[in-house]
């Protein structure tokens, strides 16, 4: 049996259900998590062509993921760290986007940052009607990190995710519908069902068309551009304004930036 620290894994029916379970700290994302979820889509399940596909959720009933970990990124931000930081993190999400099998996020409740980031790196995403979405990481003076600025815009184009990039407004489940953000919005009782359904019709289909239709789409994306918002993201991550909007976060105050 394969062990992780901060993942539950499970295979039922072929279909592998992986939890990240970290729910004292709303399933934030530290480096261990992030370093777990590589190892299974990097390594453990990268050969696995026996099953069709995986479901990610997070545990407890208030968050899939409310974001990268702010406590322990205070402590190792600067500008070389940030950028690095943020490109390790896209290279762990880019294993999900391009797993041979759909990854389907089970969104319970918040999605914020980091989360909202893993849920768009996932082939499709069904919500429950409780969640809420966002990239606040403004309100901490730094910027999405993890692909959300081009991943937002690939889902729900560029005036809305402009929108909530800069001001770091949360939306519900019903909007995030209605911009395209999500596949479904259900409640709790029936979202399970629906991903389920889905990922067992993709799994009757033609397992080589599945792999090379994930291949294919994606391809479309391929021109984005990651490095850039990591340096972004390491320049705005080395400023005191971080340190004053995490300090802010941690101390549960308003942030006061001054533009430095
Ligand atoms: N990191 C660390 N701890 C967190 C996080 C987080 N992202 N989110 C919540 N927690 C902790 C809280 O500190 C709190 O811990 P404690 O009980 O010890 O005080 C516990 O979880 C419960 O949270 P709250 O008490 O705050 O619960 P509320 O119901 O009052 O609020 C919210 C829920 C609205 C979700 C609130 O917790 C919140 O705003 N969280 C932060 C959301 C956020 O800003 N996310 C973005 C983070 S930055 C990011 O994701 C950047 C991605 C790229 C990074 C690249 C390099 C690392």
């Amino acid at each position: 049996m394969l062990k992780y620290e901060n993942l539950l894994v499970e295979e039922k029916e072929n279909i592998l259900h992986v939890t990240i379970n970290r729910p004292k700290a709303l399933n934030a994302l530290n480096q261990q998590t992030m370093s777990e979820l590589e190892q299974l889509f990097g390594k453990d399940y990268a050969d696995r062509k026996d099953i069709i596909g995986v479901l990610l959720t997070g545990s407890g009933d208030r968050a899939f993921v409310a974001g990268a970990d702010i406590k322990e990124f205070i402590g190792v931000a600067s500008e070389g760290s940030g950028k690095e930081m943020a490109t390790r993190g896209q290279d762990v999400f880019f294993l999900i986007e391009n797993f041979h099998r759909p990854v389907l996020a089970l969104v319970n409740g918040f999605a914020l940052g980091g989360g909202c980031e893993l849920a768009m790196a996932c082939h499709m995403r069904i919500a429950h009607e409780t969640a809420r979405f966002g990239q606040p990481e403004v309100n901490l003076g730094i910027i999405p990190g993890y692909g959300g600025t081009q991943r937002l815009n690939q889902l729900i184009g560029k005036g809305k995710a402009m929108e909530l990039t800069l001001t770091g407004n949360m939306i519900n489940a019903v909007e995030a519908h209605t911009l395209g953000l999500v596949n479904y919005c259900l409640p709790a009782g029936e979202a399970m069902a629906k991903a389920l359904e889905l990922l067992q019709t993709i799994g009757t289909k033609g397992p080589v068309a599945i792999e090379e239709s994930i291949r294919a789409i994606n391809a479309y994306y391929a021109s984005s551009d990651f490095v850039a918002e990591a340096e972004a993201f390491g320049r705005a991550s080395s400023t005191e304004d971080f340190m004053e909007g995490a300090s802010a976060f941690v101390e549960k105050r308003k942030a006061d930036f001054k533009g430095k």
